[in-house]
């Protein structure tokens, strides 16, 4: 891989620690973002063997103290190429009219406004290097809507818009960006997340569906990356076999 340095947000559990162990195999410096620093001290000693890591633990929505942080990067740390933006959540599966505000609020804080804080900051080192790649995780909840689904599902939706917008701005720069859209992916914190710690709701989800696995995510990521420099893949929609788009819903009494 041509790419030297990674950011990762959301890198301590799930699909962001399984993309930085796959960049670490490829021997890819690494700056894992996340808020818990123990765990990302811990996956910094996994991959010691194979790869330097950076350890940045910090809520990504703290616009200041994350500026600082990138700003304080270590030397050997501070020629960022590739950014991963996988931090990203969803809160409840309540229909809008009944929903937690504060829940959409962080939704829209995480998803939207911290992903296109962190862009912001590294893209202007990317151009004048002439050298990055840009690869925001979105969801397929951002193109085909479900029920309950109403802020994450939008917030995907900016996600997908704005990486396809980014590559319209990097025309003429050799800066690449790619949303890729996982469906159901089981093994990571996003079900228990949405049900605030609920265990038996967030496991149900997933009963008897095979669904993708964080290394999937990644794997899909380095494919990307790993494209000749003269290929952008501007979109990647990916669903375990045992899911489909959702059918429009229907109320019988209308
Ligand atoms: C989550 C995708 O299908 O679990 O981003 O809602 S799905």
């Amino acid at each position: 891989m041509d790419y030297k340095v990674a950011l990762i947000t959301g890198a301590s559990t799930g699909i962001g620690k399984a993309i930085a162990e796959s960049l670490a195999q490829r021997g890819v410096k690494l700056i894992l973002v996340a808020r818990r620093k123990e765990q990302l001290e811990r996956l910094q000693q996994e991959l010691s063997n194979i790869t330097e890591s950076y350890v940045i633990a910090c809520d990504i929505t703290d616009k200041i103290k994350l500026a600082a942080a990138l700003e304080q990067l270590p030397a050997s740390f501070s020629a960022v190429d590739i950014l991963v933006n996988n931090a990203g959540l969803a809160l409840g599966l309540k229909g809008a009219q009944e929903a937690d505000w504060n829940d959409w609020e962080t939704m829209i804080n995480v998803n939207c406004i911290a992903l296109a804080h962190i862009t912001r900051l590294l893209l202007p080192g990317m151009v004048a290097r002439h050298c990055g790649h840009v690869v925001n995780i979105g969801s397929i909840a951002g193109t085909y809507p479900y029920q309950g689904g109403n802020v994450y599902g939008a917030t995907k939706a900016f996600v997908e818009q704005f990486t396809l917008n980014l590559k319209a701005d990097l025309l003429g720069t050799p800066v690449r960006a790619t949303s890729i859209e996982p469906g159901m992916v089981g093994q990571s914190e996003f079900s228990l997340v949405r049900f605030k710690g609920d265990k038996e709701q967030a496991e149900k989800v997933y009963e008897g569906i095979d669904a993708l696995q964080p290394i999937d995510i990644a794997n899909s990521v380095v494919w990307v990356l790993e494209q000749p420099k003269h290929v952008n893949i501007n979109r990647m929609e990916i669903m375990p076999v045992g899911q489909a788009p959702s059918r429009p819903a229907y109320d019988k009494k209308q």
